[in-house]
């Protein structure tokens, strides 16, 4: 129908020239016609049914001013010849937000938001244009835009459940939002799931590629740059909606081949977006070649567990650490999976593995608000010991809960369980605590420059490591009272 129309314009140009103002009126009126199904699409409209027609004529000039503050075109609440041109630009299938963005404030939140900081990813469908291979390659780039300015952890999961699913595909795709061929819309995608429901939304945090577009990994070609229109859609995923400010990757329009592969930056408006949703990293935890390894993670717990692996728990999140440079070894994983048994998406106050007296081998012990889970080695696995968890107060003889941090020192038999600013040495026996604990922290010549820790941990190779929110400490066992910062 829009083919014929346009083609219909353009016969009657040809033929009957001088009649001008006709032809503008079928221009217009073939150009209406298809604004109002494309304004209805992006949220500007409402659709009309049955029971309530709307009057397209009445709603028309408000839906195309804020059109056109969303687009920055000039507000001519008309649809002029600059109007109509925009609504040929590629751009995302996602509906603009409903309400027209200030000056003071351009990004716009879904309302929903994920409760967990790491995020499993899966493609379902690929594009029949690229290798899954490339496809993979560019998610995983396009995740880790939004994964270095936040505190978001992001694993690719070949087969599985996964939270986010992406799909290339074409036309109608079993979502109601149908793919429109080449042009015209490029991807849509979902926002998180709105904890506030019952019902599950089983498309939630989902990415849909039009496979009908020519989409390229590269710079020098034509086509949609697959690398800019994935971090676009992951913002929807992550619960953004479009923005209209200058340069911001939420803009809803594709920027085409001027996005290039390696030179891809989130705009200062994109980074305090997501920030406001999600947190960001604090200073120390921005990347950066020369920072230290162990500077560019938020840290809730880090401790050697009994198969040897140094991990880091942040949030729901594991990482392994190389036990020599700190950099992370394979990608993050949650802690539900490394440690099985912990409910998934708990958050880990501590974690250590004393040597005890009582048991021949260590163990490892994760503490998650007034319970302890301790892990045994297997067969090479960690495995969730009998009974656990037990609440901290029956396992280790002490009252308070939810510690910042539990540590062993030098003989790895005694340990420091610390909270807020202060600490209480314990005897790493069933006596429990020593006499006289708790006691502040700038009483202890180790601790006495603390007000409170996130983390720490005793290395094999005998270094303390400290964390705080903006700083990582360090001390060997030789002068723990040499303290050093790392960041
Ligand atoms: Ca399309
Ligand atoms: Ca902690
Ligand atoms: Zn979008
Ligand atoms: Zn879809």
């Amino acid at each position: 129908m829009d083919r014929f129309g346009v083609a219909l314009v353009y016969f009657c140009a040809a033929l009957i020239l001088p009649a001008l103002p006709e032809v503008q009126a079928t221009a217009v009126a073939a150009a209406y016609g298809q604004a109002i199904p494309y304004l209805v699409n992006l949220g500007y409209l409402p659709k009309s049914d049955g029971d309530s027609q709307v009057d397209y004529n009445a709603a028309l000039p408000t839906a195309l001013e804020r059109y056109q503050r969303m687009a920055r075109l000039p507000v001519t609440r008309a649809l002029d010849q600059g109007t109509i041109n925009k609504m040929q630009e590629p751009r995302c299938g996602v509906k603009d937000p409903a309400e027209a963005p200030s000056r003071t404030k351009r990004f716009a939140h879904a309302g929903s938001k994920w409760e967990t900081n790491l995020l499993k990813w899966r493609i379902a469908e690929y594009s029949n244009q690229l290798s899954h291979l490339q496809v993979i390659e560019v998610m995983k780039k396009a995740f880790d835009e939004w994964s270095k300015v936040t505190n978001l952890y992001f694993e690719y999961s070949p087969t599985g459940s996964a939270d986010i699913v992406v799909r290339f595909t074409n036309g109608a795709h079993n979502d109601g939002y149908s793919f429109d061929g080449r042009g015209g819309v490029l991807a849509h995608a979902f926002f998180p799931p709105d904890n506030e429901r019952d019902e599950v939304d089983e498309n939630a945090g989902d990415l849909h590629f039009d496979d009908a577009e020519t989409w390229t990994v590269t710079i020098h070609t034509n086509g949609q740059n697959l690398l800019h229109v994935a971090v676009h859609e992951i913002g929807h995923s992550l619960g953004l909606q479009h923005s209209n400010a200058d340069g911001s990757i939420m803009w809803p329009w594709n920027k085409g081949a001027a996005a290039s592969a390696g030179h891809l930056n989130l705009a200062y408006d994109d980074i305090v977006s997501i920030q406001t949703l999600y947190g960001g990293k604090r200073r120390r935890y921005q990347r950066d070649e020369h920072t230290h390894p162990l500077c560019q993670h938020h840290v809730d717990a880090i401790f050697q567990a009994v198969n040897r692996k140094i991990y880091l728990i942040n949030g729901n999140t594991v990482l392994e650490l190389n036990p020599l440079t700190f950099e992370t070894v394979g990608q993050a994983r949650s802690v539900s999976s490394v440690f099985p048994g912990i409910p998934t998406r708990s958050t880990i106050d501590a974690a250590v593995s004393p040597h005890s007296p009582i048991w021949r081998n260590r163990k490892s012990y994760l503490f998650v608000g007034s319970q302890c889970y301790r892990y045994s080695l297997r067969r090479g696995a960690l495995v969730l010991d009998d009974g656990y968890p037990y609440s901290i107060q029956s396992r280790w003889n002490i009252s308070t809960v939810n510690f910042d941090t539990v540590f062993t020192l030098g003989n790895k038999v005694k340990l420091i369980f610390a909270k807020g600013n202060e600490y209480w040495l314990h005897t790493g026996t069933s006596v429990g605590i020593y006499s006289g604990y708790p006691k502040p922290m700038s009483s202890n010549v180790m601790l006495h420059r603390f007000t409170e820790l996130s983390a720490a941990f005793l290395h094999p190779n005998g270094t303390n490591y400290f964390f705080t929110d903006e700083q990582v400490y360090s001390s060997h066992r030789s002068s723990p009272t040499l303290i050093q910062s790392l960041c």
